[in-house]
């Protein structure tokens, strides 16, 4: 594991004056830390309704390596901070949020008057999280030296840079630091919209928050910090590119103690979630990971190589099994999110991890929310995934066209046959398969749009995968993005942010156009396609409820003890089918996993 005295630091400087900041430096001894997720706006929309949430991951592992290092590092998520909790209950005194929590999100919507007609129209979101005055008075309190933001989604880069400037004005003098996925892809435009910011960390944030420390101990000088975007006499400087840790293990074992984590469960119970899920009594206790990072493959519309690399990086087999036993065991987790990019991609290592879960009696489901490489999937391998609990598995094609994949997505080596083989082997093994598609990239037909969607209907019809089609998004940084800007095809010229283009719900606004659609005619496409999809796979599950008469009582019972829980009627049928009678397979073994 790394610690201070094997870490390679680099040149050490004493610090430089002028420091880069605009202002004098202030040396701390021990200075302490606050890694924040700034409050989000979301939008209403698609069902699960509001917000998505899950534990800030990427805070937590930087979090858990400077305390390993020795500093003073909390974490301060605006998404469980604010009065909605009584200590890790909710709290049913708040007047802003009494009540089931997604009703009353609902409830703020209408109070508003806002219908969902205008959501879709004018992009009306609502705040979610801490407000900005709690969250000036906790930070007022709380006097960190340095501030380390998150930003993973370039939806949120308004509220990153607005959660910074008010930094600014209640810690005049601490060191603001922005990292994760979009910051990453806008380092530039970030520092240039905001003065407040200072530092842009780039990729992997843990060494560089210890070198931050570092520096403002006055160990070192800004400059030696590799993978870092900072102002310097007016422009930005970029420093280089610092080598990808290839050995995950050495960031050490996550420290759940530095989260409130009960409260991400209390969320779930109430219907606020990060993903889709199989729902059973307690599933909530749900927990996202990753076992590696990086992805070798070169998808055009991909940006995980911006702040991940193409390096496939992993923890040991080891490592993560300690991981699971530690959430199983000591935090009472009854379900996984494997949020790898690519979980399956070393076969060996997989297999490994399966057979650890079983040596070790882990009892937990998962799923992989974030889609598994087809091409690496076999029979071995898919009834070790059958026997460990998953309850979903996606594959992700993402076109049902060959060409399309070979030559405008350019995910190779996939193979359409080899994704159906594995539809089919999946369905007579038993795993719910899900199916990522995208449609409307620059270069794509209407002609091959339809194939897509034929594809995507057959395997639902044929081998019950549940398909999601998404409409392309251009993300800076991107393949597809330089493509779709370069020839015309971007919709809006708000070129560099697009945070005022798209919001992660709004599937039906999207930003790509060429001679054959545009992203409203497409949406329409896409609506249709899912209507006829859902009521397919409705009619799947009526017929195995049919056949199995237990399985509709137990679903009933769902249903009932639900209901409570959630707005509408429509909205409980919608969860319930979304949450359960979907996954056909998972469906019969429902009491199994409630055992587990
Ligand atoms: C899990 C996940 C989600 C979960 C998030 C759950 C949660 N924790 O809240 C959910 C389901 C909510 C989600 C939703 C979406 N997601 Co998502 N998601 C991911 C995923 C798969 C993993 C993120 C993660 O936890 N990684 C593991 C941790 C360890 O890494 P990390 O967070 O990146 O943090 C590291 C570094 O980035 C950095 N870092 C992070 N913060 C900071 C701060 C500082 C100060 C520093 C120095 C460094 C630093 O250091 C960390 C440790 O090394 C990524 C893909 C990926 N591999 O990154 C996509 C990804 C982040 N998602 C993406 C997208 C597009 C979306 C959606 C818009 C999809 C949609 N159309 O609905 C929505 C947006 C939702 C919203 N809030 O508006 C894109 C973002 C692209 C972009 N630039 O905007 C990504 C990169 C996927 C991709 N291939 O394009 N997502
Ligand atoms: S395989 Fe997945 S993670 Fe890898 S580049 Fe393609 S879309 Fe991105």
């Amino acid at each position: 594991m790394l610690n201070k005295s094997n870490l390679p630091l680099g040149s050490v400087d004493i610090v430089t004056t002028p420091n880069n900041l605009g202002r004098p430096l202030q040396i701390v001894d021990n200075p302490k830390v606050l890694l924040v997720r700034p409050p989000q706006l979301f939008y209403f929309g698609v069902w699960p309704k509001g917000p998505r949430l899950g534990l800030p991951i990427g805070l937590l592992s930087i979090a858990t390596f400077l305390k390993n290092m020795g500093i003073d590092a909390e974490i301060y998520d605006c998404f469980v901070e604010g009065d909605t909790f009584v200590g890790d209950r909710f709290n049913p005194n708040n007047s802003i949020f009494s009540g089931n929590l997604v009703k009353q999100w609902i409830r703020n919507f209408e109070d508003s008057g806002v219908t969902p007609e205008d959501i879709k129209n004018k992009n009306e979101m609502l705040h979610f999280g801490a407000s900005w005055n709690q969250f000036q008075k906790d930070l007022k309190r709380l006097q960190p030296d340095i501030v380390g933001l998150t930003n993973l989604f370039r939806e949120n880069t308004n509220e990153t840079i607005k959660a910074a400037d008010l930094i600014r004005e209640v810690l005049p003098e601490a060191v603001i630091i922005v990292g994760g996925p979009n910051a990453s892809a806008l380092p530039d435009y970030i520092l240039d919209e905001s003065p407040a910011v200072d530092i842009i960390g780039l990729g992997d944030g843990e060494r560089i928050m210890l070198e931050i420390v570092e520096w403002v101990q006055g160990k070192r000088s800004l400059s030696t910090i590799e993978s870092t975007v900072y102002r310097d006499s007016n422009k930005n400087v970029r420093t280089p590119k610092r080598e990808l840790l290839t050995d995950l293990d050495e960031l050490g074992h996550i420290d759940y103690g530095l989260l409130k984590i009960e409260r991400y469960f209390t969320y779930e119970r109430n219907g606020i979630m990060a993903r889709n899920k199989l729902s059973y009594d307690g599933s909530e206790r749900s927990v996202s990971l990753v076992t590696s990072r990086g992805c070798p493959y070169k998808c055009s519309f991909c940006s995980i190589h911006i702040h991940a690399g193409r390096k496939y990086r992993r923890y040991s087999v080891e490592h993560v099994l300690d991981h699971l036993e530690n959430l199983t065991k000591n935090h009472e987790v009854r379900h996984i999110h494997f949020e790898d990019d690519n979980l399956t991609l070393d076969r060996n290592r997989f297999m490994e991890l399966m057979h650890g879960i079983l040596d070790r009696r882990l009892k937990f489901t998962w799923d992989t929310p974030n889609g598994t490489f087809a091409n690496a999937l076999d029979e071995e391998m898919m009834l070790l995934i059958k026997k460990t609990g998953c309850t979903y598995l996606i594959v992700a094609p993402e076109s049902g066209d060959q060409w399309v994949i070979d030559n405008v997505i350019g995910k190779q080596p996939l193979t359409l046959e080899n994704v159906m083989r594995i539809f089919k082997l999946a369905k007579k093994i038993g795993v719910d398969m899900q199916a990522f598609y995208i449609i409307g990239f620059p270069r794509e037909t209407l002609k091959q749009i339809n194939t897509t969607l034929k594809f995507a209907m057959n395997a639902l019809k044929k081998y019950d995968v549940l398909p999601h089609v998404a409409m392309a998004r251009a993300d800076p940084g991107t393949d597809l993005f330089a493509e779709a800007q370069m020839n015309g095809h971007l919709v809006t010229d708000v070129t560099v942010s697009n945070t005022g283009g798209v919001h992660s719900d709004m599937f039906t606004r999207h930003l790509i156009k060429n001679k054959e659609f545009d992203p409203e005619s497409l949406a329409k496409i896409n609506e249709a396609f899912h209507r006829t999809a859902i009521r397919i796979s409705s009619f799947k599950t009526l017929k195995r409820l049919l056949r199995h008469p237990s399985l509709a009582l137990s679903s009933m019972f769902y249903f009932i003890n639900n209901f409570r829980k959630s707005e509408t009627i429509r909205d409980n049928i919608i969860k319930l089918f979304f949450c359960r009678l979907f996954y056909l397979n998972s469906l019969s073994r429902i009491t199994e996993f409630e055992k587990k």
